[in-house]
């Protein structure tokens, strides 16, 4: 019997993945990282929010960011997966400062990563920040709103009732082009 195509087959994991921009083209780029992350060995792209603008948390001179987050279901480890995930950064021109949180043409942050919690060394799952950042949370909710996070068992959307900020954050239309607005 074969699966729905958004369902996860046997051996693979639920990997939930923010997408954040906010230098050049920010639509175009994350499109283009969607589609990069879609060809990687292993990853299948099986759900994309829509994007907002979002006014930036941080370092207050820097323009704003658009967000949104996909689903992939994947076979790939969480390491493999992150390791994936910032070289497709890189072939978009992501540099890295010394500094955090400063502007970025793409940002791919790892989430939710199936049920997994890990904190060793450059690899955390859940994102440590995730639950305080209504820019992560508000795409989120919309692709994945029953999930819930493994570390506090809430859901994706009691998350984010809970989370300032998202009032600010204004729709501009779906992440996947081939979706009408
Ligand atoms: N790393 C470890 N675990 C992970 C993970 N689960 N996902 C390591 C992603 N990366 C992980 O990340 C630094 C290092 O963390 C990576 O080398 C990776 O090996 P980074 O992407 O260089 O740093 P960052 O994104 O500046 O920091 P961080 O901690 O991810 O920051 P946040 O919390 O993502 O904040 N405002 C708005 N409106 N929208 C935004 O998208 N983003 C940020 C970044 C700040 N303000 C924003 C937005
Ligand atoms: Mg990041």
């Amino acid at each position: 019997m074969s699966s729905a195509p958004d369902e996860p087959r046997e051996g693979e994991t639920v990997a939930l993945v923010a997408v954040g921009a906010n230098l050049g083209d920010r639509m175009a780029t994350m499109r283009a990282a969607v589609e990069r992350i879609a060809r990687l060995d292993g990853v299948r792209v099986v759900a994309q929010s829509s994007v907002y603008d979002t006014a930036p948390v941080g370092p207050p001179d820097q323009p704003r960011y658009l967000n949104a987050a996909v689903a992939v279901a994947t076979k790939l480890d969480a390491r493999a997966l992150l390791a994936a995930l910032l070289a497709v950064e890189a072939t978009l021109g992501r540099e890295r400062g010394s500094t955090r949180w400063t502007a970025r043409t793409i940002d791919l942050d790892l989430v939710l990563f199936g049920e997994c919690v890990i904190a060793d060394g450059d690899l955390h799952v859940p994102h440590p920040r995730f639950r305080e950042r209504a820019f992560v949370l508000l795409p989120l909710a919309e692709i994945a709103g029953q999930t819930r996070d493994p570390v506090t068992g809430e859901r994706l959307e009691s998350l984010l009732r809970a989370c300032p900020g998202r009032s600010d954050a204004v729709r501009v239309g779906p992440l996947d082009p081939s979706v009408r607005a």
